[in-house]
């Protein structure tokens, strides 16, 4: 059996979403955040960088989610979420499971650091701090996601899917994360095919199976 070591509100909510669109048996680990929003030291315990997700099945302990996707698609998707290996459909979905992590959340992340530093700095600099975090917002990374955004949509805009594809493929899954993520961080500056890739997957019933599995899913 399957075990996904979750933790809450977090990037593992992608492999929930697949384990319930493959309709495979599998069990939940659930772990809270810390009040920093780290993950507990138990996650150490299954994986050395102790972040989330892992899954375990049989002999195999795997980390990231991109590999984690790919594993369960290849070993027991029987085509599903894949076009076919190595047409054009399928490198332009490779592109996105590798774009989601690589490309996509780093400056999504950043924004989210750069947002706690005014509220976690001593009261005395916290004006300077948030200077601070206004200047690398508005130079750093505003442009980039801005431009993150309009990629974004005008991959979606053919079929609504991020691959090209009639059908979601595991691009999508990936991208829902930095999708969620930018949403409720950022807004989507009225680009309606990102509103709409919103709409089409919070639609589907093993999205709803996911969220019941992993618990609240919302971002600071
Ligand atoms: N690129 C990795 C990122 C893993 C990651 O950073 N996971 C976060 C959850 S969103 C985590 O465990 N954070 C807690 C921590 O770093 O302590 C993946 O996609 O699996």
């Amino acid at each position: 059996m399957i075990l996904l070591h979750h933790l809450e509100n977090s990037r593992s909510q992608r492999v929930l979403w697949l384990l319930e669109e493959l309709g495979l048996p599998y069990e939940v680990k659930r772990y809270e955040r810390r009040p920093s929003l780290a993950a507990p030291p138990e996650l150490k315990r299954v994986h050395p960088l102790g972040k989330s997700p892992v899954i375990e099945d049989g002999a195999l302990t795997l980390a990231e989610t991109g590999a984690i996707v790919a594993y369960l698609a290849e070993t027991y998707g029987k085509g599903r979420f894949q076009p076919e290996p190595n047409s054009p459909d399928w490198w332009r979905m490779q592109h996105f499971l590798h774009h989601a992590e690589g490309t996509a959340m780093p400056p999504l992340f950043m924004t989210l650091v750069f947002r706690r530093i005014p509220k976690e700095a001593p009261l005395l600099i916290r004006p300077v701090a948030k200077a601070l975090m206004r200047g690398v917002d508005a130079h750093l990374l505003k442009p980039r996601i801005t431009e993150l955004l309009d990629y974004w949509d005008g991959a979606l805009a053919e079929t609504g899917w991020f691959a090209g594809t009639a059908e979601p493929t595991l691009a999508d899954i990936m991208m829902s994360f930095p999708l969620e993520a930018a949403g409720s961080r950022i807004g989507f500056g009225g680009r309606l095919n990102l509103v709409a890739f919103l709409e089409r997957i919070h639609a589907r019933p093993a999205y709803g199976r996911a969220l019941e599995r992993g618990g609240p899913y919302a971002y600071a």
